[in-house]
């Protein structure tokens, strides 16, 4: 079994104590940080996710899975950060109300952080109100990004959106959106400003907008 492949089957099967040593064995063997988060830990809570689905695994064992992954995360940041950003702005970030989901959140917020920007992570089950008073709160936030994991919380993030878009502020703050669940297609049907996949993708996009 390969490095990657003994990380995979450790976050599947929750095992929180072994995973961050075998991130560090991972990285030590010379094994690329994004390789071991997409193909590692990303893909192992994809198969979680599908054996959730299928009725094989039930909440506490996504919970431990979760858990595991995210002790692997952090033995991962400093490898996925870009040690050269120069701070480029603000961001706000969270999980939309009613979803607590914030692996993926968390991860964007790291990889947004990492590429210069000061994030204010709201955190989970972020309420509309919570968003507009944090995007309005300190005129140097650039970036205001929302993520929902679950169908059942799309509406959430629609209205966090509207909210956002009738905000006073809104002029000087970018809205980004993702998640599972997230498309193109949503994002320009509930007026955001740009959806990405990925976290990587979301940290690039955010430079970008900021800089139009
Ligand atoms: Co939940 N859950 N869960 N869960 N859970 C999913 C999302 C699900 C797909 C599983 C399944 O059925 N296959 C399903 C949703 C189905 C749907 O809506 N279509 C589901 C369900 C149903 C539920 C509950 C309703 C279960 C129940 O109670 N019956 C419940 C809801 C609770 C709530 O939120 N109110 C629930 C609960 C939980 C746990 C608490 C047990 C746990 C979360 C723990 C935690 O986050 N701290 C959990 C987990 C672990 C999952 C799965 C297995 C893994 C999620 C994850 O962390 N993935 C998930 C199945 C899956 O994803 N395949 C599932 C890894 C993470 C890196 O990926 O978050 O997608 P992700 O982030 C990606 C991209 O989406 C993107 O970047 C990341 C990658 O770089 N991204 C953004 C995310 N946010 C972004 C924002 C951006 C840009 C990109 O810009 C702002």
């Amino acid at each position: 079994m390969s490095k990657i492949q003994e990380i995979a089957a450790a976050v599947e099967a929750g095992k929180s104590k072994v995973v961050a040593g075998l991130v560090q064995e991972a990285l030590d063997a010379g094994v690329a940080a994004l390789e071991i988060l997409n193909t590692g830990m990303i893909a192992a809570m994809s198969v979680v996710g599908d054996k959730f689905q299928k009725e094989e695994i039930f909440i506490p064992e996504m919970l431990v899975a979760a858990r595991a992954m995210q002790k692997g995360v952090e033995v991962l940041k400093p490898h996925l950060a870009d040690d050269d950003a120069a701070s480029v702005g603000k961001a706000v970030i969270g999980t939309v109300s009613g979803d607590l989901h914030d692996i993926g959140k968390n991860l964007v917020s790291m990889m947004i952080e990492s590429a210069g920007f000061e994030v204010n992570d709201l955190g989970v089950d972020v309420p509309v109100e919570k968003f507009v008073e944090a995007a309005e709160a300190d005129e140097k936030i650039s970036i205001v990004a929302c993520s929902a994991l679950l169908t059942t919380t799309m509406p959430a993030m629609k209205d966090t959106v509207a909210a956002l878009n009738a905000s006073k502020a809104r002029g000087r703050f970018k809205v980004l959106v993702g998640g599972a669940p997230i498309t193109e297609e949503f994002c320009k049907e509930i007026g955001a400003d740009a959806y990405t996949p990925d976290a990587g993708s979301a940290a690039k996009k955010a430079k970008e907008l900021v800089a139009k």
